[in-house]
């Protein structure tokens, strides 16, 4: 009797045993499948050559986005999927250069102090110039230029076509004048005077006519430059100067004006 309940007690003990190893083995190989789940199976989606778009590197092309390839599921921060889309993915707008309104006074000399606006890359406005649009003429001093220099020929007869420089306060030079350091010459018609001589009356022989003797005389006279004009006649009437419209110089003008009065019965002017 003693024996059986012992074979009971160990049968019991093995059956316990066995049921315990199969729950524990059923438990183990439960955990190892779901262990090789997770290491068989990636959670991470699969990577695939994507175009994104980013800022271009220029700074003055404003928000123009520029390709590129990645090996990857998205694209970098920063950058979009969309062709329009990388000033968005930088905030708004790409990066660019930093520019400053500056005014300054306008080229014209004749427009007083007003001011225009240009574009600078620096923090402050260059000398001369000013942040503030009515603040050119404060930063030249208090007023915008206005003069302008100008070349005429010289006082002295004896220095051929030298121009000596002035000033004005105007936007164009007078007459006679030209804006080129070597230009009075030719402001004043070719040549500057030089060696003028007393030209005289154009009635050299005072019949009050001009004739073949006056054209004469006028011919040694052409192209030279007077010191008495205009000419002051002594007595009334008068045929006038060789120096005919009395601008200092005998050229075709007075020429054409005694060939108009030749032969007529008189040369009155
Ligand atoms: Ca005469
Ligand atoms: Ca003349």
């Amino acid at each position: 009797m003693q024996n059986s309940n012992d074979q009971t007690f160990k049968f019991f003990v093995i059956i316990s045993l066995l049921v315990f190893l199969l729950f524990a083995s059923f438990f183990i190989g439960r955990s190892m499948s779901v262990y090789n789940v997770d290491t068989s199976v990636s959670n991470q989606p699969q990577k695939n050559v994507i175009s994104c778009y980013k800022c271009t590197s220029s700074l003055e092309d404003e928000n123009n986005c520029e390709q590129f390839f990645v090996y990857n599921n998205e694209c970098p921060l920063g950058t979009s999927q969309n062709p329009n889309g990388c000033a968005m993915a930088m905030g708004g707008n790409c990066p660019k250069i930093n520019k400053t309104i500056c005014y300054r006074c306008t080229s014209s000399l004749s427009d007083g102090n007003a001011c225009e606006a240009f574009e600078t890359s620096s923090q402050v406005c260059p000398i001369g110039s000013s942040s503030n649009s009515n603040g050119c003429a404060l930063a030249n001093g208090g007023q915008c230029p206005k003069i302008k220099t100008c070349y005429r020929c010289t006082q002295s007869v004896n220095d051929g076509n030298l121009c000596e420089p002035f000033q004005v306060e105007d936007i164009n030079c007078p007459s006679n004048s030209s804006e080129s350091p070597i230009g009075c010459a030719a402001a004043v018609g070719g040549a500057c005077i030089h060696n003028p001589i007393i030209c005289g009356p154009i009635d050299i022989n005072n019949d009050n006519q001009i004739t073949i003797i006056d054209i004469s005389t006028f011919a040694l006279y052409y192209g030279r430059f007077c010191s008495d004009s205009p000419f002051i006649p002594t007595s009334l009437p008068t045929c006038g100067g060789k120096d005919t419209n009395g601008d200092g110089k005998i050229n075709k003008i007075d020429l054409d004006s005694i060939n108009a009065r030749l032969n007529l019965p008189n040369c009155y002017v």
